[in-house]
């Protein structure tokens, strides 16, 4: 049974006027390595501490600009947001299609909340804390490339023709705000698009994208602002002593006029200086270690990095699935092709290379889980190959194959082809991303041994889940198998109404 929202009725939890407050047995393990006459033993002790949360419970107004607004990413989720607000149907030869927000976490999945009468009983993901409504967020941004929104999305060639024209009246009117180009970041190919950029030193653009954020936020009459890159992948930036290494060096190679300092990091650097949260969709090193440590000593929220969007997705389901059944994957050779502009502009070596980093690193932790299949540094071959052909525009094709050793020396091996319009599994998780960097903003908690109450740290681990490369906070895991960062995500989230992570035990029925 489905059931549209719930309460919680316990002493653990209150639910007040501006907020929900919430008592929290987290239930972890302490580990000791003993050594008992001469002879060591691991010794797991199972430790209960006590934590408090408090989820601010007043909505806000929420302003979202991105960065490569008219991209095919941008366009496709600012016309999906218009068509779901507005209640717009189209016809496809197959049907009529009513807008909805299928493939975003938080807007589409559910939670089990338990049983009644022998059922099973869900409920929206949305539903365990308020949230901003996808169809409330008001959209602006910045493009390098001055086309409107209407003709952003004819462009991209991704949403139907017929929602096209009804999407257009809408978006005409929005124009994105001239963006930084740097010429030496992304391939040259994108040379042709740019005719919509900010003039000026890297201070004076820094400076610029600050007033943007202000004005943006004045006229719109927000109540927060999120920016989120949904810009062309870059190429990575050097990390070197002195230039980047350090907040003071990063702030005074910014007074230099560093060539070195990246468009994106450009951005990030302005909307930690707002205290504006600051997302990256793409795979570059946006965040050297002089900006991460901006952003904690602001306190800002940072995320990133690169949308986990399909192969890669389906990658840190199916790797988890065969080392967590014991089965050892020795190959996995992944090839993409796709036809968009950013296919185009990951032709380019330097820009690929961003990606190939980025999609490489995503079978780490579940390879290092089991060492009965790997020996110490042990690997499976992992080959990451992309090729743009334009004919098939944004409908890009992944093709993986995964060979595995199964039972005594057998070979086993798994063959996916997948065929999807990249942009619409994008933007609903573009979406997730915005909305829970807002919410995560909103919560505040504290351990028993913990005087005052503090939000989590400003390097946002918790977007994990919609991240091919998750930005954690320095010496965290980091976490890539899916059912665990989904399972993070929903168990935070019940934690801050009192309920108990989902264990799956069933025992009720046992
Ligand atoms: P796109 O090429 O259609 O859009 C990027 C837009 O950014 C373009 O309109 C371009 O003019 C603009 N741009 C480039 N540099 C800029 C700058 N410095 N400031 C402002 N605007 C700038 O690409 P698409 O398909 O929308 O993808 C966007 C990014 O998301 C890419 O980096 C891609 O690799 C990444 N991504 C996409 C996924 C997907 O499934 N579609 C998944 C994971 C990451
Ligand atoms: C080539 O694969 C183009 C990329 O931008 C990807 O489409 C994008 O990073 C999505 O990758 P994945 O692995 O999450 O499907």
């Amino acid at each position: 049974m489905f059931i549209e929202s719930f309460k919680v009725e316990s002493p653990n939890v209150k639910y007040t006027e501006g907020e929900i407050e919430s008592v929290y047995n987290y239930e972890t393990t302490e580990l000791v390595h003993e050594n008992k006459n001469g002879t060591y033993q691991w010794v797991v002790k199972p430790k209960t501490v006590k934590y408090k949360f408090k989820t601010n419970t007043h909505v806000p107004k929420l302003g979202v600009m991105l960065v490569g607004w008219g991209g095919n990413n941008g366009s496709t989720l600012t016309g999906g947001v218009i068509a779901n607000r507005e209640g717009i149907s189209w016809a496809t030869k197959d049907k009529i299609q009513r807008a909805n927000y299928f493939g975003s976490l938080t807007q589409a999945s559910a939670i089990r909340v338990g049983s009644f009468q022998g059922e099973e009983i869900y409920a929206p993901f949305k539903s365990m804390l308020p949230m901003v409504n996808p169809d409330d967020i008001v959209f602006g941004g910045w493009d390098i490339s001055n086309l409107n929104l209407a003709d952003a999305m004819a462009r991209a060639k991704v949403l139907d023709i017929d929602l096209q024209k009804q999407l257009r009246p809408y978006m005409e009117s929005m124009v994105p705000l001239p963006g930084i180009f740097d010429p030496d970041f992304i391939a040259a190919n994108q040379g042709d698009r740019a005719n919509n950029v900010i003039k000026g030193t890297k201070k004076e653009q820094v400076q610029q994208i600050i007033k943007d954020i202000k004005e943006f936020k004045e006229k719109s009459k927000v109540d927060k602002v999120v920016v989120l890159w949904t810009a062309n992948t870059e190429r990575y930036s050097n990390v070197v002593v002195g230039l980047n290494d350090t907040v003071e060096n990063l702030l005074a190679s910014l007074d230099r006029n560093e060539a070195e300092i990246s468009p994106s990091t450009l951005y990030a650097i302005a909307c930690v200086m707002e205290n504006v949260p600051f997302i990256n969709g793409s795979p570059q090193n946006t965040f050297v270690p002089g900006l991460i440590d901006l952003a904690i000593r602001r306190n800002t929220l940072i995320g990133g990095d690169d949308f986990k969007s399909g192969q890669t997705k389906m990658k840190s389901v199916l790797v988890d699935f065969l080392v967590g059944a014991g089965i050892k994957p020795t190959s996995i050779v992944s090839y993409n092709h796709l036809g968009n502009n950013d296919g185009m502009n990951l032709s380019a070596p330097q820009t690929f290379r961003s990606k190939e980093i980025s999609k490489s690193n995503v079978v780490d932790d579940m390879v290092n889980s089991n060492a009965i299949l790997y020996q110490p540094g042990e690997h499976p071959d992992h080959v990451v190959v992309i090729k743009y052909v334009p004919c098939v525009g944004d409908s890009k094709r992944a093709m993986d194959e995964y060979t595995s050793e199964i039972f005594m020396g057998g070979k086993n091996t798994i063959v996916l082809h997948n065929t999807c319009e990249d942009s619409l599994l994008a933007a609903p998780i573009i979406l997730d991303l915005v909305l829970l960097a807002e919410l995560s903003t909103r919560i505040q908690f504290k351990a028993e041994d913990e005087g005052k109450f503090h939000s989590f740290h400003p390097v946002a681990a918790i977007l994990s889940y919609l991240s091919k490369a998750p930005l954690v906070p320095p010496g965290t895991p980091v976490v890539n198998a899916l059912s665990k960062q989904r399972a993070m995500l929903e168990n935070i989230m019940r934690a801050c109404i009192g309920l108990a992570p989902e264990n799956n035990m069933i025992l009720e029925y046992k």
